[in-house]
């Protein structure tokens, strides 16, 4: 496309953590760009969408859900941080809200700091298909008389409701500009990085309590091979030497099916077969060393 006529666009999607910001820029972007749970604090550093409409590129940055973490999680600050870094590198700020949770304290924060920041920001109420239509007009109106909105929206990630309407608005909002990534490219994410995160998001789904907070996963080895096949392996790193177990399983079922739901997911994503061996390893007070908030592409320290 001729570039005189282009238009690009930054929008940083942000909200409590849970309110639905990666499965909605999966929803507009078309494609998982950005893992997703039922699970609070699923996403853990900044994820680019990125889609084409009309003339619009439009980039959206998904962050971590933003709450108030104690001080001894480190984790959880870097985390926050990296979220409201992310707000720094928008155009415009998008404030995620989930209509049935309604105004949450981590909501109310998010919306006192933005207001600090004299920053105005679009409201999207997500999940829609929860509640009633009464109830979303007031909570509107609460919201309203706490923050500045430049728009609202209502919609539903999960269905699809509204969201054409509001990729139109962001398609509209983008400015004037050359686009900034490759027409066909949807996220910045490097594949070895995409292993690891989806099979985290197979941990988080499969895994509760307080393990999923206290894992993480890397991307060890990537080898690929003449036939296109790739071969990936990835260590699962917990915290201590008892949780190995559980990740484990009886018999090794649980981390069976875990490989499994990701290497049919990887397969899908990388579109070429996919080898994929996981392993435990406990690694006591990972969540202190540097080296592994930088693989995910988090600061530190924080
Ligand atoms: N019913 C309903 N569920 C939704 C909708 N959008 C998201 N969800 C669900 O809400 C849960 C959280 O979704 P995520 O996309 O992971 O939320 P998030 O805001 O990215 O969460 P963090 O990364 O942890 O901050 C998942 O179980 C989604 O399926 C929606 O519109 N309707
Ligand atoms: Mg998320």
């Amino acid at each position: 496309m001729d570039e005189t006529e282009t238009r690009c666009g930054f929008f940083t999607v942000i909200g409590a953590p849970n309110a639905g910001k990666s499965t909605l820029i999966n929803r507009m972007v078309g494609e998982k760009v950005s893992i997703v749970s039922p699970k609070v604090q699923t996403t853990r550093t900044k994820v680019l969408g990125i889609m084409i409409k009309g003339e619009s590129q439009i980039v959206f940055i998904d962050t971590p859900g933003i709450f108030t973490p104690k001080e001894s999680e480190r984790l959880g600050r870097a985390m926050v941080q990296a979220a409201w870094k992310g707000i720094g590198e928008g155009d415009a700020v998008a404030l995620i809200v989930d209509s049935e949770k309604g105004i949450g304290r981590d909501t109310r924060a998010i919306i006192a700091k933005l207001n600090k920041q004299e920053r105005s920001a679009i409201l999207i109420l997500n999940k829609v298909d929860l509640v009633r239509p009464d109830m979303l007009l007031s909570l509107v109106d609460e919201l309203n008389k706490l923050g500045d909105f430049t728009e609202i929206f209502m919609v539903s990630a999960l269905t699809g409701d509204g969201i054409a309407e509001l990729v139109d608005y962001f398609a509209a909002q983008s400015r004037p500009g050359p686009w900034m990534f490759p027409e066909d490219q949807v996220s910045d994410m490097p594949m070895r990085l995409l292993a690891a995160e989806v099979v985290r998001e197979k941990l988080f789904l499969q895994l509760h309590q307080e393990l999923p907070y206290a894992l993480t996963v890397e991307t060890v080895n990537w080898e690929e091979f003449k036939n296109g096949e790739v071969k990936i392996d990835a260590e699962i790193i917990v915290e201590r030497e008892n949780q190995k177990g559980i990740v484990l399983g009886k018999q090794g079922r649980r981390i069976k099916s875990v490989g499994e739901a990701a290497r049919i997911e990887l397969t899908k994503a990388f579109d070429r077969k996919v080898h994929l061996f996981l392993r435990v390893k406990a690694r006591p007070g990972w969540t202190n060393r540097a080296a592994h908030y930088r693989a995910i592409g988090l600061d530190f320290p924080v």
